[in-house]
This record gives C-alpha cells, structure tokens and sequence, in this order.
C-alpha cells in the first residue's frame, strides 16, 4: 500500500484548492495509536480523512473513530470557551470567559492553596494515553510543586504496572515483535514470523492498544503465525486459534505459573539463556512447582489437559511472542501475571529475538520525553510527601485509592485541588462512581480540561478548559512513557482551529510560565517540542519536513551487544545486570519477589457466603469497535453502531434469568446496580457475564443529578476503591460478583 503515496516526504500540499495535510491522530477521539492520516481541509474546516499509505504503522488503515474525526473535531457540543461556574456545582450554569481570566483564576486559587495547605494539597489527574503523560507530569510537578499526580483509577490498573515492572526486571519495555521497528515492515530481512503468538488477556483488533496494532497479528497470521489466546470471551481470534484457554477472570497469574511449571518440569526451556542471563530460576522453579495443572484447572476453570497442550505449544514454536493486554491487569494478582508472562519469554529465550518479545529501545539514544518529568526537581521532602508513598514504594505517583481517601477524610494531610486533564473519572477511570464524585465535590478548586461536557466536568468542575483535538494541534508523537519505546516519532500537525481551543501543549506551557517561569523557559509550543526532541538530533520542524515518521536504529540481542546497560556491558539494565525471574528489589519493599496468585477479593471461591447471592463472575470494560472508553457518544455515525451498553451472557443463564437477548437488565451486587442490554451469547462462560464500561448519555439532561445519565448504566458502581493488589497497582475490574435479572417494565 505504501506505493501509492502521491507526494512522498511531503507533510501537506494542495490539490484543487484543497490543503492536505499529513498527520497522526490519537486523541478526541481518543486512542492510543499512531494511526497516519491525510486530512483534508479548505476555510478553518475539515472535510474527510483518509488513511495516510505512507505510514508503515497504520499503512491507510483506519477505524471508524478516525474517519468520524471531521464530525468530533466541528461537533456543535465542542468546547470553544473556557467556562467559569457561576451556579451550584452541578447545576449547569457557566459564564464564558478569556483565557487570560481562566488563567488568572487557576493562579488566583493555586496561590491560595499552596499558602494554606502547601503544594502537595493539589492533585493533577490524567487520563488514559493522549500524549499528555509527559507534559501533565511536567505541570504538576514544575508547576504546581505537587508530588501527587495520577489517574483517579484504582491500582492504576491500565499499562501503569506493565511500565513499572518490566524497567525493574529487564530495564525496558518489551512487546511482541511483528515488525513495526522496522519502516520496512514485514519484509525486513532481520525480522522472522512468530511462530506462535500467545494472546493474553488482549484483543488488538478491536482495541489496537497502545500502538501495537491488530492489523499486524492478522498480517503474522497470513504469514504463518498460529496462536494461543487466554480470554473469558470467544474473540475473533480465539475463533482462530490452535487452543483458546477460556479462562476465570482475575486467575491469570494461576495459568501462567502452571504453564511456567509444565516447561520446566518437561524439560522444555531455553537452558543456555536461563544459565547465562537470568537470575532466581531455582526459586521460580520451586514456586511454580505449586502450581500443578491438576489445581490450576480447578483455579482458572480449564481443563489441565489444555493447560497442557498450551504450555508446550508456546516453548516448543521459536520464535514464539507474547502479545498481551489490559485484561490481566484489572485484577488484583495483575503484578504477578506480569511476572509470569515476562518469566514464560525469559526461560524460553523469546526476548529480543527476531519473532519474539523485543525490548524496543533504539540503539542510540535513551527516551524522549524524560520519564515523568520534571520529578526530579522536587525536593526530597515533597518527594517523600506522595500520597501512598509509604504504603506502596513501588508506585512512583500518587497512589489512587490512599489518595481518594485523602480527598474525603484529609488524611494523612488535606487535598484541595483536583486539576483533570483527558480523563471522564465518574464515568470511566474511577471506581465506585458515586464515591469518585464524593471526593471530587470536597475539593476547593476542581479544573477540567476537555473538549466536551463530560459528567466528570459537568459534576464537579469549578473551571473548563477548552481542549484542541489531534487535528487543532502542533505536537509530538513519540510512543514513549517512563522507560518505554514503541519505535518512530512523528509530528502531528495542526489544520484547523475550533473557538478558542488549545492544545494541551499550549495550555499546559502557558500555565507553567505563570506558575514558575524558571522552569517553563520555552517561549512557545515549538521550543519546548525541540527542547523534547533534542536527543534525536532534529528540530520539530526538521521531524515535521520530513513528511515521514523517523525511524531509529534497532537491532536484536541487545543483551549480548552491550547496548542496553548504561556502563555498556553485556546484560540487562537491571540491579544484578541479569533478567530477572525473582526480584531482589520487590522483596526489600516487602513484596513477594516471584509470581504468585491470590484469590480475586470477591470471588466463588474467597467469599462463598456472598456468592450465593451474587452468583455469578463479572468482568468489565472489554472494548468493541466504535467507541473509545467514555468518549464519542454525542457522534451519531459512532452511537449508530453502539447505541447502548451491552452485557454478554450465556444463553443457559439468560435462560435460567427469564432474560432475552435485548432485554434491559439490571446487573447488580451489594455496592450498587446499574442497567445495560442483554447480549445472549455462548462466547462467554455460563458462569461468567460481561459488562461494558464508560457509559453515559450526553443527550440526557446534564445538570445533577442526572449528570448526562451518568449513574443508569455504569458498571463501576459495582466496582470498589481499596481492592488492589498488595503493590498498590492492578485493581479487580474485571473479577467481580454479581447477579441478574430483567427489568420489569415501569
Ligand atoms: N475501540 C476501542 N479501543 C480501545 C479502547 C476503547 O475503549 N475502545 N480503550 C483503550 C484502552 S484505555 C486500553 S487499556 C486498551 C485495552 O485493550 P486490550 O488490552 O485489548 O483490552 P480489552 O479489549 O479491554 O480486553 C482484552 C480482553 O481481555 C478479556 N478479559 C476480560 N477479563 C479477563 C481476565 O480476567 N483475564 C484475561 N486473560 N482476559 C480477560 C476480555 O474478554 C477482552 O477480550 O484498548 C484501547 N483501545
Ligand atoms: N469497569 C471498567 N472500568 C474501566 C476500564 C475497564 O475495562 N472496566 N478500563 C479502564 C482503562 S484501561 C482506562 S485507561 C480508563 C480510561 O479512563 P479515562 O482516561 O478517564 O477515559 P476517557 O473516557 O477516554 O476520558 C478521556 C476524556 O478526555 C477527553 N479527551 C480526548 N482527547 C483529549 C485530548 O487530547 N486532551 C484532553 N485534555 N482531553 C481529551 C475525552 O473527551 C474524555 O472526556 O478507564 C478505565 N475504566
Ligand atoms: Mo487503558
């Protein structure tokens, strides 16, 4: 497809009086993906957009969230003005005002706070993945003084653990490898097929995660790629696969211990890597040995015979990469699972090998932005006032939960401000919904930045943002947070200007310079992007000319190289130099250091007195096509396709229920209840349904307490704070209890 680029290494050009500009897009709508597009516009307004072939990433490729950007981006509910709240919270009533008074205010109240209760009583919250990770960190902490910034999202349950442990374990972020280090693609000659691809808890198709996008495993399909796949849900490509391991929700890091315990046992792991480069193989070992498949059938509902067959399809296909997600991480053994999987490519000798799980650090420089920047300036003294910090080392932000608390009680001392940047907390990050908007209603000052009226922003906000879309903006793409890298940068490039919008970018640089001008010295979006881009040796607008997203040298087998330790010794950037499969560092924090599973809070089996009234397993949040998390339900060609939520359920319990597929039912547990459409499908395990998350109704009435619908079909009212996993990561939105029944007419 890439031959049919018409103006190589142009980023914009015209063609009968239409400009088109090259760009990427992943936000508003939101996602997380480098997906390359040529936007058409003329007079201020977009047109179409189209799949840019050119961008090896995406190669024209699109979802539909992308081809409805002209609608999102010219939406007559965007956001134009800043908006200061002139009624009760809650109630609707705004006065529209200039940013130079918005501004004025926010520096009005944070003076206020910080003289009062000191800059550590200012929360910055964020939201999933929009490239705002960098910079939000950089306002909380440079500008705002603020060790506390996070996602209001219990155990930081999406990526966050992932990021935090595998910098530990093997000094960088690993994915599958299906070639996307190479602009080349599949054709690369250092690259190989996986043989096998283990797909766990994750289903790229529908969700193209944090870069990593479906179209390349069907791609490695074609190629000859077979696949395992570990899903409660009978996905697409789980109809595909050798063997899909149908598993209890939250008892992934049971099946990974046993698999871990079949290879070893059988003889079956890489010996000469376990020997050269990994450390606690014989703690691991002797761990896994409890994990028997004989029990884990019985933990994880999968017959062992499979557990079996699984576990020496993995280790005996070279290579053999794993492709995992979100799904494991919703569940309060998620840090195990992680130590799991990452120990399964560790024995086998799949990392960084052509096919495998490659560390997809570039040869030649570390990582742009820096992680969670500006940290390093806080003193010590704020450093060590995070919230959570003295009960979960191991979390580098503030920790959710302690921190709702917080907001509630004032202690262990008083939070006053919440700043909310890209994230919908009451409809979709936050657990227990109703709490979430407890604790935003305590604070002083509430600022949300977005480009809609959110419930969150609806509920709570003293002061909105306007924010620009993926099309409004001049900003940078590099696939990168804290210590991980997912290959090229690429610069997104502005075409249209919607009312007053700003980027994120702007808003956030011109709030610095307010708050602290020594450490926001760029005089605009364009400095500090070069400040940001320095290490790879070109300018924005060098990156932006060159129409093509820029690709950086990779190779394979860093660990034998020296390429991946800073004193440029063989080994990991590790605390020993090895892989580690046991982690000395866990265990000084007082964590288990090797994998280990525990019984989701709620379950059949921890709690049997209450599983009799709430008999069945809930998991949450698995993402369909048109909507992304909460976002995107005021586009008609989008709602078209989901106009409701919807929960899965096997036709013999729905029979069980008196439920018909399409019914309304209430989906409840002793927290609270909340109502989605019944989806009859044997996809799904009797014992287990599945809700969908994020929603609200932007067409119902906004002001409280309906807040847009935002309490009749959330299913994190059912969810609790205070449930995750003893690191203080991986909270069990996706291993819950519940029951159901039809609503009856009213
Ligand atoms: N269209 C669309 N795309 C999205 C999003 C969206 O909302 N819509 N959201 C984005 C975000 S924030 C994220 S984090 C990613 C997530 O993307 P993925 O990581 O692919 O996650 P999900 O699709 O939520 O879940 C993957 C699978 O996990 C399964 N699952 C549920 N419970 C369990 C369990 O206990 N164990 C295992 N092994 N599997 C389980 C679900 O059935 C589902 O098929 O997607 C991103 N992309
Ligand atoms: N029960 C359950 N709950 C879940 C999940 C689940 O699987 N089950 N998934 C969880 C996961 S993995 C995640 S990551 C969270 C996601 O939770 P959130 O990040 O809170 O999700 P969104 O609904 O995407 O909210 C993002 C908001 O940002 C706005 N926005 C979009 N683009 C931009 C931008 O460029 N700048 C700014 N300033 N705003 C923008 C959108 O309009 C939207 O209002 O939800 C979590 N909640
Ligand atoms: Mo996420």
């Amino acid at each position: 497809m890439r031959k049919t680029d018409t103006h190589p290494g142009e980023w914009r050009w015209e063609e009968d009086g239409v400009t088109i500009t090259r760009t990427i897009a992943w936000s508003g709508p939101g996602c997380h993906s480098q997906c390359g597009l040529l936007v058409y516009s003329k007079d201020n307004r977009v047109l179409k957009v189209e799949g840019d072939p050119a961008t090896p990433y995406s190669e024209g490729r699109l979802c539909l969230r992308c081809l409805a950007l002209p609608k999102v981006v010219h939406h007559p509910d965007r956001l134009t003005r800043p908006l200061k709240r002139v009624g009760q919270r809650g109630e609707g009533k705004w006065e529209q005002i200039t940013w130079d008074e918005a501004y004025g205010l926010i520096i009005e109240k944070t003076r206020k706070i910080q003289a009062q209760y000191g800059p550590e009583s200012i929360a910055v919250m964020m939201g999933t993945g929009r490239n705002i990770w960098h910079i939000g960190a950089k306002l909380a902490y440079t500008g705002f003084g603020t060790p506390n910034v996070c996602m209001l999202f219990s155990g930081l349950s999406c990526y966050a653990p992932r990021l935090r442990v595998m910098p530990i374990t093997q000094g960088f972020f690993c994915v599958a490898d299906c070639s996307q280090m190479f602009p080349d693609r599949f054709d690369n000659p250092a690259w190989k097929v996986p043989e096998c691809v283990l797909v766990w808890g994750n289903n790229p198709l529908v969700s193209n995660p944090d870069s990593f996008m479906g179209w390349w495993l069907v791609e490695c399909m074609k190629r000859g790629s077979k696949l395992i796949v570990v899903d409660p849900r009978r996905t697409w490509l789980a109809t595909k696969a050798e063997t899909w391991l149908q598993i209890r929700p939250g008892t992934d890091a049971a099946l990974a211990l046993a698999m871990i315990n079949v290879i070893i046992e059988e003889g079956l792991y890489d010996k000469e890597f376990v020997e050269k480069w990994t450390f606690g193989f014989d703690k691991l070992r002797e761990r896994a040995r409890q994990y028997t498949p004989d029990k884990v059938e019985k933990i994880t509902w999968i017959p062992k015979e499979k557990i079996i067959e699984a576990a020496r399809f993995y280790a005996n296909s070279k290579p053999a990469a794993i492709q995992w997600g979100v799904g494991f991480e919703q569940a309060n053994s998620g840090i195990s699972s992680i130590l799991a999987l990452q120990a399964l490519w560790g024995i086998t000798g799949n990392l960084d090998v052509p096919g495998g799980n490659i560390i997809n650090k570039p040869t030649t420089f570390r990582e742009i932005p820096p992680p969670l920047w500006g940290r390093q300036e806080l003193s010590s003294e704020l450093k060590k006032k995070r919230i959570g910090g003295k009960e979960y080392p191991l979390v580098p932000m503030a920790q959710p939960d302690i921190l709702i608390d917080a907001m509630l009680t004032g202690k262990p001392y008083p939070i006053k401000m919440a700043w909310i940047q890209s994230s919908n907390p009451i409809a979709c990050m936050g657990a227990d919904s109703k709490k979430t908007l407890q604790a935003l209603e305590a604070m002083d000052f509430v600022v949300v930045a977005d480009l809609f009226m959110t419930p969150t922003a609806m509920a709570a906000a003293d002061l909105i943002l306007p924010v620009s879309s993926a099309l409004e903006r001049d900003a940078i793409r590099a696939e990168c947070y804290e210590t991980a890298w997912w290959g090229p940068i690429r610069t997104v490039n502005k075409v249209v200007q919607v009312g007053e919008c700003k980027s994120d970018e702007e808003i956030i640089l011109e709030l610095g310079k307010r708050l602290n001008p020594e450490g926001f010295p760029w005089k605009n979006v364009e400095e500090m992007l070069d400040f940001l881009l320095q290490a790879t040796g070109k300018s924005f607008k060098e990156l932006r000319e060159q129409g093509a997203p820029r690709y950086f040298p990779f190779e394979y087998r860093k660990y034998e190289k020296g390429l991946l330790r800073a004193d440029g010794k063989p080994g990991f950037e590790t605390e020993n130099g090895k892989f580690l499969l046991s982690v000395p560092y866990f265990e000084k924090i007082g964590l288990d250091g090797l994998p280990y599973f525990d019984e989701p809070p709620e379950s059949p089996f921890s709690t049997p007195e209450l599983a009799k009234e709430y008999p069945l397993v809930l998991t949450t949040g698995a993402r369909h096509w048109g909507l992304f998390s909460s976002e995107q339900r005021q586009i008609p060609e989008l709602r078209e396709i989901h106009p409701n939520p919807i929960t899965e359920i096997h036709p013999e319990t729905a029979e069980k229920y008196g439920i018909k597929d399409g019914d309304w039912i209430w989906i409840e547990n002793m927290r609270g209840k909340c109502k989605q459409i019944a989806k009859v499908t044997a996809s799904i395990d009797k014992r287990v349904v599945h809700a969908q998350h994020g929603w609200w109704f932007p067409e119902k009435p906004g002001p409280a307490p309906s807040l847009f619908g935002v309490f009749e079909s959330n299913i994190n009212l059912l969810v609790p704070y205070g449930q995750q996993g003893p690191s203080g990561y991986c909270a069990p939105y996706r291993c819950g209890i519940c029951r159901i029944r039809k609503v009856q007419e009213e």
